[in-house]
């Protein structure tokens, strides 16, 4: 039995797996949990972050609104289902990811500089004000990911970098940093090697502490000749070496399926960015993007996620 390591989440929204399923991670049946009218004049929310806060949810989402600028803004939610969320932009930019670190919630996501995107750093203890850090890596670069406590005395970061379009390639790489502005002490992490990922791979969720190590969801790409189709992916890494890859599936757990990963203004795109996890049960709730344009919930366990990826491991072979 693989075990998470941290705290117990009681109302962790959940639903037992459908009966008859054998999917290693099983979607939510009231899908998509938010549209894209949530918010006024929204083209499309999806790609969004969400934590535990003072036994409720607070979330991060990404907003893209009808001029197609890219927005983040806050939403707040009893259950981890239903959400309100606000109208105020708290920064320009997409993808972002939330991780409860050293008492404060850390955001990171995909700024914009005059030369590519970046990483936007910002800590905040309200939801309401935003304490902002210096980017973390030179342009380009996306789907920085910051791990949940320091590692051998250094913060952790997965980074992707990439180029300013649409980028056709990307490997996973970690960064290290003792006081989260300094980034250096830069590990090779992934490629893409499975043909589900044979385009590019990304960071995903924030990575969850295991008995096994890092319990790492990530998104790799396959181009078709209809172009890009996203998926998710799962690998453990090493709890004291995390750039050092212990198991990984050599499949996706998760692929584009139902109308609302299909259909939107990106079709064929399940894009993970946030899990909330119960170390009790051994929960995990799943927060992706469907399409670019709608966010959805899908459930697994550590256990099941571990044994899934072990049963499947391209790792020695
Ligand atoms: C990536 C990012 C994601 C998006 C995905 C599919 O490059 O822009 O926000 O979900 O492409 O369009």
């Amino acid at each position: 039995m693989a075990h998470i390591i941290g705290s117990a989440l009681p109302n962790i929204p959940w639903q037992n797996r459908p009966a008859g399923s054998a999917e290693p991670v099983w979607r939510y049946t009231g899908n998509p949990i938010i549209d894209r009218t949530a918010v006024k004049d929204a083209n499309s929310i999806f790609n969004s972050a969400v934590v535990p806060y003072k036994g409720a949810f607070r979330g991060v989402f990404r907003l893209d609104d009808i001029t197609r600028e890219q927005y983040l803004v806050t939403g707040e939610s009893a259950d981890g289902i239903h959400w309100k969320l606000n109208d105020e932009k708290i920064f320009r930019g997409y993808d972002p990811r939330l991780t409860f670190l050293d008492g404060r919630y850390f955001l990171s996501w995909v700024c914009h500089t005059d030369k590519g995107t970046s990483i936007g750093i910002a800590a905040t203890d309200d939801f309401e004000t935003w304490d902002r850090y210096e980017n973390a890596v030179l342009p380009v670069s996306r789907n920085g990911v910051l791990f949940p406590r320091k590692v051998g005395g250094n913060y952790m970061l997965f980074t992707r970098p990439c180029d300013k379009g649409h980028t056709p390639y990307g490997d996973i790489f970690l960064s290290q940093s003792p006081d989260l502005t300094y980034w250096g002490k830069h590990r090779f992490v992934i490629s893409p090697v499975n043909n589900w990922e044979m385009t590019k791979v990304g960071a995903g969720p924030t990575p969850i502490e295991t008995d096994e190590g890092w319990l790492c969801f990530y998104h790799g790409v396959i181009t078709s000749c209809n172009g890009f189709t996203y998926s998710m992916g799962a690998m453990i890494t090493d709890i004291n070496e995390p750039w050092k890859v212990l198991h990984r599936a050599d499949c996706y757990l998760l692929s584009p399926r139902e109308l609302y990963e299909f259909v939107g203004d990106v079709p064929n795109v399940v894009f993970p960015c946030a899990a909330l996890t119960d170390a009790e049960t051994g929960r995990i709730a799943i927060y992706y993007g469907g399409a670019d344009t709608v966010v959805a919930l899908a459930f697994t366990t550590v256990d099941e996620t571990v044994e899934f990826i072990k049963a499947h491991d391209l790792i020695g072979r």
